[in-house]
């Protein structure tokens, strides 16, 4: 009885250490690859998108207001946006463009249903930090797309992401 239960010990004791080890390991990885995340770039890890679609209409525009807030990270500093032309693909460009007080940006998508989406632009909070972001496109037909925004700590982009939330005011 004394013999068996010293052999039981003995295979498992080994076993447990080695599943410890590579939970340790694990984490470590994991909080690495997160650390350098942060590192490698601004833009955050964690995603803020709204999908919508535009009409026919080649009027047809799209009205958000993205507000950004201290969650605890810090003050926001600026607004990060870029804009993704979904499938169908179709004849019109998608554009995006941002406003905080007098500062105004825009981007285009140069290619429908690509996958790839338009550069990345940023505006800074310069009147408050609500900002008016449109959805508008070259012409008539219908179009999809996702929309991507961040707002950070930092000027241009830069800094840590920080409180991001999004209301949208007209939907055509
Ligand atoms: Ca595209």
């Amino acid at each position: 009885m004394a013999m068996k239960k010293t052999g039981a010990r003995v295979a498992t004791n080994p076993t447990a250490t080695t599943r410890a080890r590579a939970g340790t390991a694990k984490r470590a990885t994991t909080f690495g690859a997160a650390v350098i995340g942060l590192l490698a770039s601004a833009v955050p890890v964690e995603a803020h998108t709204q999908t919508g679609a535009l009409g026919n209409g080649a009027e047809a525009t799209d009205y958000y207001q993205v507000f950004c807030s201290d969650d605890g990270t810090g003050a926001p500093g600026s607004l990060s946006v870029q804009i993704s032309d979904q499938a169908p693909a179709a004849a019109p460009l998608v554009s995006v463009q941002v406003r905080n007080g007098p500062d105004l940006a825009t981007s285009t998508d140069p290619t429908d249903a690509d996958g790839a989406a338009s550069p990345l632009i940023h505006v800074n909070v310069r009147a408050g930090s609500v900002f008016d972001v449109l959805v508008d496109k070259t012409g008539a037909g219908s179009e999809n797309y996702v929309l991507t925004f961040h707002c950070v700590t930092g000027p241009d982009g830069t800094g840590l992401h920080t409180g991001t939330d999004i209301v949208t005011r007209q939907n055509q």
